[in-house]
């Protein structure tokens, strides 16, 4: 599949390919609060639930039946290393959201994951071509470190916004915060305006 350059997505921030205060580098770190989970293919499941009007519950294989497509993107941890040139393939989150079909009253997301992480992010955030369900890297199966099965990719906000291990979107009413989010780090989390930590 030919892959989507996503990597111009800086320009809309205003600012440079490099977000101010990181370093790139080609290794990919692995970053986990506890471990990698493992998983069954038989009884994973992937669920939308909360503002939507039909609520959904995926197998492993009606999830790989949605619509897919292979994007270029940027990697950009608060951590201070950026990883470029990534191609991931899966599902854009407006092609979920359609899926479920979004009521009026949404205005958040809250994202869950095996291993108990949870991030945020503000619906319009979301809505963005560039936040993928992506479970290939490289033209490879999505290797358990970085998420395999399945991760999110945020290509516009830092990496803790791209739950690994995602089984679970939840639409919002009301903002709530994740699991970084409520230990300090910043609820928005833009690189290029360097939202690390948000204070209280
Ligand atoms: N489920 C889950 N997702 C997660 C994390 C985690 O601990 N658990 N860590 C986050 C953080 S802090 C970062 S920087 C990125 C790291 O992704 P990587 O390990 O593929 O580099 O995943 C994010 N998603
Ligand atoms: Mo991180």
């Amino acid at each position: 599949m030919a892959a989507k350059d996503a990597t111009a997505i800086h320009e809309e921030f205003g600012g440079d390919r490099l977000p101010p205060g990181q370093r790139r580098t080609d290794r990919f770190p692995v970053l986990s609060k506890s471990g990698t989970p493992s998983w069954d293919v038989e009884t994973w499941r992937f669920t939308v639930t909360g503002a939507v009007e039909d609520d959904l519950d995926l197998s492993w294989s009606a999830f790989l039946d949605l619509p897919a497509e292979t994007q270029r993107q940027d990697f950009h941890c608060v951590t201070g290393w950026s990883r470029f040139d990534n191609e991931f393939t899966g599902v854009t989150f407006p092609t979920i959201a359609d899926e479920a079909g979004v009521t009026d009253d949404a205005v958040h997301v809250l994202f869950r994951s095996m291993d108990g992480y949870s991030t945020d992010l503000p619906l319009s955030e979301c809505m963005r071509e560039e936040v993928l369900f992506a479970w290939e890297l490289d033209g490879q199966p999505l290797p358990s470190d970085h998420g395999g099965p399945l991760r999110v990719v945020t290509p516009h906000r830092y990496a803790y916004k791209g739950a690994k291990w995602v089984t679970g979107v939840e639409f919002l009413t009301e903002p709530r915060r994740g699991y970084w989010e409520q230990r300090g780090y910043s609820a928005s989390a833009n690189p290029w305006n360097e939202e690390r930590y948000d204070t209280w």
